[in-house]
């Protein structure tokens, strides 16, 4: 089988992919398989030709025997099917269920909570800091699925509301994990099996650590840290965050601190 990814090395959407992979065992086992990257920071996810196999222009885009598949979390189920070993969804009905909740709540809360501190630390800076108002605006108006979210924030990033709103999204998440371990017994979030919804939530809290906020967790969920810390440990882990993965990696010159995050936010 052919399969080919067109992604980013620092996307988390693409992390998630390849996290799941990197757990089936792919690439190892595939020879056959061809990693595109697509420069978020040159727009070439908005050029007609990408558009014409992601019309949301985003990443990842998912190529398997010449079949298009678009959308991070049904790949993850599309891959669970294609290579069902190792198992990453529960074997019975009510765990794929609980599997699927997880899996939307994922996409609804940390997914975008994530995308503000990352866009209003990192990319806003690194992309949009020396354009002017209307080219920022005919930015936004080029957008399949994101114009409000640029039109939400400035060149510079997002205002302290955006921020306090997604700190408590992703402190909401972490409380989930931390309860959830604690009633199943872990290791994973959904207890003994190291399911999708570990892979899939492994990007999100990865980039909150690797921006700096940690200090929404540690002091005092010790469940979510601990698996933190398991989840780095996998080799999944090192694959899928290959050198030059984590953002604090690709643009360490707009790089703030935990005591400069805390400083700022009153912490
Ligand atoms: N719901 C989509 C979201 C994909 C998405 O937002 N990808 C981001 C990277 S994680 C992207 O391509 N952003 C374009 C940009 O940065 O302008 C999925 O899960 O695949």
């Amino acid at each position: 089988m052919k399969i080919e990814m067109y992604q980013a090395p620092q996307s988390t959407c693409s992390q998630k992919v390849r996290v799941t992979l990197a757990e089936k065992g792919l690439p190892e086992m595939n020879k056959d398989w061809i990693e595109h990257d697509i420069d978020l920071g040159k727009f070439e996810q908005l050029e007609p030709d990408y558009l014409k196999i992601n019309p949301n222009g985003v990443v990842p885009t998912f190529v398997h025997d010449g079949t298009i598949l678009i959308e991070s979390s049904a790949i993850l189920e599309y891959l669970e099917e294609i290579i069902p070993e190792p198992a990453l969804a529960p074997g019975d009905a009510v765990g794929r269920a609980r599997m699927r909740a997880w899996m939307r709540y994922i996409d609804e809360v940390p997914t975008v909570a994530v995308r503000v501190p990352t866009f209003a630390n990192m990319l806003a800076p690194m992309r949009f800091a020396k354009s002017n108002n209307a080219d920022f605006a005919a930015h936004a108006d080029r957008l399949p699925l994101r114009k409000q979210f640029y039109q939400r924030m400035s060149q510079t990033g997002f205002g302290k509301d955006e921020l306090e709103y997604a700190e408590f999204q992703i402190r909401q998440t972490c409380e989930r994990i931390d309860a959830a371990i604690k009633e199943d017994g872990g290791p994973w979030i959904m207890g003994a099996q190291y399911t999708m919804v570990d892979a899939q939530m492994t990007p999100l809290i990865d980039r909150m650590d690797d921006l700096g906020y940690a200090f929404l967790w540690e002091d005092d969920l010790p469940e979510i840290t601990a698996w933190l810390k398991r989840i780095q440990n996998r080799p999944s882990y090192a694959a899928a965050f290959y050198p030059g993965a984590r953002i604090s990696e690709r643009y360490p010159e707009v790089y703030r601190t935990a005591s400069d995050l805390k400083a700022e936010r009153g912490y």
